[in-house]
């Protein structure tokens, strides 16, 4: 039996870690070994006398924590109607062990102008941060819930309808929320040895759950069709005769915050007239007759003029002339 005695005594503690572990956002690996072990030592007869405690081994727990972030730079545009228009989140494991994430979206949430209709959760299971249609993977709940180790994380997609009577400028959101699958709850929660590495598990701060949203806007454009004539008639006059020239204006004006895909106008000669070549104008300046590289022609009768895609806020005018017969 050794005793500790005199001024000189000192007690040092010491850890070591009986595992390596490497450094991760959550602290300690969960399941790590901590052995510590102390020393006492005193000024003997003979000089230093050190005398070493017991051993205490702890083994780490694990922290269940996780964070869903939005990773969409701003709102998703979309027009009405459309269908699997995708937002997109990154789920992290901020705990300390592997743990499997069960996923969850809703909406049908306030503070917003419409609710979205989700129809998917997609997991980005060729981890290229895009939405690949048929290649990545539907999350099925309970069936693949992504397994992460700790720091890692996944994107995951949400896939939502628009719903056809969304106005412009409107905005929808949606959420997607993940749940640790060991259990979540208020922080400091206990799941007695169900961490890994045979520890407990504990709910972290996060509480093991978490949720994150993003917006759809909506993107729509209108066009207002207006056609109005212009009539000289071979007099100086304004009467419509035989020989009198219409000149036809066709004005689209496009409205609204989104794009008009592949715009066009045509426009039959009426009857009882007959077109006067070369008189075929987009914004002024001349279209050729023939079906060639510009954007009109005349065929069939009719003349047509493709404006192709225009935005909210810009106006197409094509003009032709027809001559009363
Ligand atoms: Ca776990
Ligand atoms: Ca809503
Ligand atoms: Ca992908
Ligand atoms: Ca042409």
């Amino acid at each position: 039996m050794q005793h500790i005695s005199g001024v000189g005594a000192r007690i040092i503690a010491g850890a070591a870690l009986g595992l390596a572990s490497p450094a991760i956002a959550g602290g300690t690996t969960a399941g790590t070994r901590i052995d510590n072990q102390a020393t006492a030592s005193y000024d003997g007869p003979g000089g230093t006398v050190t005398v070493p405690s017991n051993t205490v081994s702890l083994t780490v727990d694990e922290l269940l924590d996780v964070t869903v972030v939005s990773a969409d730079p701003g709102d998703v545009q979309a027009i009405p109607g459309s269908a699997d228009r995708v937002l997109t989140f990154t789920v992290t494991n901020t705990g300390n062990g592997d743990e499997a994430f069960g996923l969850a979206s809703a909406g049908t949430l306030g503070g917003d102008d419409f609710d979205p209709a989700v129809t998917a959760i997609v997991l980005d299971s060729n981890g290229n941060g895009a939405y690949d249609a048929g290649v990545d993977t539907v999350y099925v709940a309970g069936g693949n819930d992504p397994l992460l180790a700790p720091d890692a994380s996944v994107t995951v997609f949400l896939l939502s309808t628009i719903p056809g009577g969304a106005g412009d400028g409107h905005r929808g959101r949606a959420q997607l929320s993940a749940e640790a699958s060991t259990g979540s709850g208020a922080p400091g929660a206990s799941f007695a040895g169900q961490g890994q590495g045979g520890g407990n598990a504990i709910v972290g701060a996060t509480g093991a759950d978490a949720d994150a949203s993003g917006f759809y806007a909506v993107s729509a454009a209108t066009v207002g069709f207006v056609k109005s004539a212009t009539v000289a008639d071979p007099f100086g006059g304004t009467s419509a005769v035989p020989g009198s020239v219409i000149t036809y204006s066709l004005v689209a004006t496009v409205s609204g915050t989104g794009t008009l895909g592949n715009l066009a106008i045509a426009d039959a000669i009426p009857a009882g007239s007959s077109y006067r070549p070369g008189t075929l104008t987009l914004q002024g300046a001349a279209l050729t007759d023939a079906a060639d590289g510009d954007a009109g022609e005349l065929a069939s009768g009719a003349i047509a003029v493709r404006l192709g895609n225009v935005a909210g806020g810009q106006v197409r005018t094509v003009t032709f002339q027809v001559q009363v017969d």
